[in-house]
C-alpha cells in the first residue's frame, strides 16, 4: 500500500502511537539473538502477585499497547479517572479514556486499579473554585463516588479512594475536603465507595510513606483507627516515587507493619529517578534498587504487588516535574528494556539474558499506525562498540509489506526483510545511533518482529 507523506502525517496526528521494541545485538560482529524472556506478568502470576503499570489511554495501540498488554497483569489509569478528567464541567461526564483503559484491560485479562476518587489535585475548576457548605461538599463527595465507582462496579480490582491525605510531618493536609468536612471525609469516602462497589478493594494511597517515619506512622494510625471503628478499608498504597540511592531501608518492615494491621499493601506508583544523563553505572544501581523494592513486597504475603508509574521513559511524569531528572522507568524511551526490567524479572523468578555491555543493538518501533498502514522505525545504537556498515533483518509475522523506506535500502522477499545502510549512514560510533524508517501495510494484527543486526 502506498501512502503519501502528507496523508501519512494527518493520520499520524490522529493515530499517534508509540512504539515498543525488540532489541537485538551484535557484539564484535557475531549476531547474538536476544532470547525472548518470559513476560513479567507470567512470572508474577506464578507467584500470585500483581505487576502493573500506569497507562495513558490514548497510547494503547502499536508497540505501547503491545508492551502494556504483554508484560503487565494490571493497569492503573495515570490520569483518566481523576475528577478533573471525568467531570470537567459540573454534570458533564467524559468517560472515554477511562472506558478505553478498562476495556483494554478486560480484553487482555488484566486487573484495573481505579485512581483516584478523593484528592486535592487535578480536580475540576468548578469544584475547586466553588464555595460550598459542608452539607454541599458532603453531597458532592458522595455523589461523585457513587457515580464513578458505580460506573465500573464489579470490573475494578481496587480503588485508590483517598489519595495523599497527609503532610510530611504526619498532620492532615489542608484540602478542600479536610477544611470542609474534617478528617472524617476519609471514612465517609471509604463508606461511600464500599456501598457503590462491594467487591473492589478500598485503599488509601500516599507518597513518602514507604519507610517508617512520621508520615507513614500517621497513615498507620489512621488505618488502625478506621479498622477499629469498622470503616471499610482494605489496603494501603505506597506510591514509591523514589530517588536513586534513596530506597528506604525500612521498606519491608513498614510493609509488614501495615500487613500486621490486617490490610493489604500495594506498591502503587513505583519509579526511581536519577539525574540525567543515565550512565551504565546509574542504570545498574537503579536495577538493584528496583529488585530491592520487588523483594520487599515479595517477602510479605499481604503485599499484593507492584505497579510502575509508566513503563517507558517516554511516558513518565518525571522529566516535566523534575527538570534534568528522568530515566525512572523499566524501559527506555525507545521501548528497549533497561537493566531495571531484567531486575524485576529476576526478582519474580525469571531467568533473563540481559544484553551484554559493549554491543550495538537494533530497536524496532511502530511510530504511527492507521487503517491498514503503519510507519516503522529501526534505531541502531552502539555502546562500547561501533559499526562501519550495517544490515538489519527481520521476518514479518503477519503479512506486513514494506512500501517505501528512507535512510536505508530495504528489500522484502516473502516475509523476509533486509535493510542495509545508505551511503551516508553506515558508520555508527561508540555512543552514537542512526535510525531508518519505512511505511508498510498490515491487516489483522501488526506484531513487532525481532530484528537481527549483521
Ligand atoms: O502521572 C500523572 C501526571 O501525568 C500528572 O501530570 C500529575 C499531576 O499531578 O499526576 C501524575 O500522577 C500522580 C498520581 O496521580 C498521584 N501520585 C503522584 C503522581 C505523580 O505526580
Amino acid at each position: 500500500m502506498r501512502t503519501s507523506r502528507s496523508s501519512f502525517r494527518a493520520r499520524l496526528a490522529a493515530f499517534l502511537t508509540s512504539a515498543a521494541t525488540t532489541g537485538v545485538l551484535l557484539a564484535a560482529g557475531a549476531p547474538a539473538a536476544h532470547a525472548a524472556d518470559t513476560p513479567l506478568r507470567d512470572l508474577a502470576a506464578a507467584k500470585g502477585k500483581v505487576i502493573g503499570t500506569a497507562v495513558t489511554g490514548s497510547k494503547l495501540t502499536g508497540t505501547y499497547g503491545d508492551t502494556a498488554g504483554r508484560e503487565f497483569n494490571a493497569l492503573t489509569p495515570g490520569n483518566a479517572m481523576k475528577w478533573g478528567s471525568v467531570e470537567p464541567a459540573r454534570g458533564t461526564f467524559d468517560w472515554a479514556e477511562a472506558d478505553r483503559i478498562v476495556d483494554f484491560a478486560e480484553a487482555h485479562g488484566q486487573q484495573v486499579r481505579g485512581h483516584t476518587l478523593v484528592w486535592h489535585s487535578q480536580n475540576p475548576g468548578w469544584l475547586t473554585n466553588g464555595t460550598w457548605t459542608s452539607a454541599q461538599l458532603s453531597r458532592l463527595l458522595n455523589d461523585h463516588i457513587a457515580t464513578e465507582v458505580g460506573r465500573y462496579k464489579g470490573r475494578l480490582a481496587a480503588w485508590d479512594v483517598v489519595n495523599e491525605p497527609f503532610n510530611e510531618d504526619g498532620t492532615y493536609r489542608e484540602t478542600l475536603w479536610y477544611n470542609g468536612l474534617g478528617a472524617d471525609y476519609i471514612a465517609q469516602a471509604l463508606t461511600a465507595a464500599r456501598a457503590a462497589d462491594p467487591s473492589a478493594k478500598l485503599y488509601i494511597n500516599d507518597y513518602n510513606v514507604e519507610g517508617v517515619g512520621a508520615k507513614s506512622t500517621a497513615l498507620y494510625n489512621l488505618v488502625k483507627s478506621l479498622k477499629e471503628r469498622g470503616v471499610p478499608i482494605d489496603g494501603v498504597g505506597l506510591q514509591a516515587h523514589l530517588i536513586l540511592g534513596q530506597v528506604p531501608s525500612t521498606l519491608q518492615q513498614n510493609i509488614q507493619r501495615f500487613a500486621d494491621l490486617g490490610v493489604d499493601v500495594a506498591i502503587t506508583e513505583l519509579d526511581i529517578r536519577m539525574q540525567l544523563p543515565a550512565t551504565e553505572a546509574k542504570l545498574a544501581q537503579q536495577a538493584a534498587e528496583y529488585k530491592a523494592v520487588m523483594n520487599a513486597c515479595l517477602a510479605v504475603s499481604r503485599c499484593v504487588g507492584v505497579t510502575v508509574w509508566g513503563f517507558t521513559d517516554s511516558d513518565s511524569w518525571i522529566p516535566d516535574t523534575f527538570p534534568g531528572q528522568g530515566a525512572a522507568t523499566p524501559y527506555d524511551e525507545n521501548y528497549a528494556p533497561k537493566p531495571a526490567y531484567h531486575a524485576i524479572a529476576e526478582a519474580l523468578g525469571g531467568t533473563t539474558t540481559p544484553p551484554p555491555t559493549g554491543a550495538c543493538t537494533a530497536t524496532y518501533s511502530v511510530t504511527g499506525q492507521w487503517d491498514n498502514g503503519f510507519t516503522g522505525q529501526v534505531r541502531i545504537s552502539c555502546s562500547g562498540a561501533s559499526l562501519t556498515s550495517w544490515k538489519a533483518s527481520w521476518t514479518f509475522g503477519a503479512g506486513q509489506r514494506i512500501s517505501q523506506a528512507w535512510n536505508a535500502s530495504c528489500t522484502q522477499s516473502g516475509a523476509a526483510v533486509s535493510c542495509s545502510n545508505a551511503s551516508y549512514n553506515g558508520s555508527v560510533p561508540d555512543g552514537g545511533s542512526v535510525t531508518f524508517g519505512f511505511n508498510a501495510s498490515w491487516s489483522g494484527s501488526n506484531p513487532v518482529p525481532t530484528v537481527t543486526l549483521g
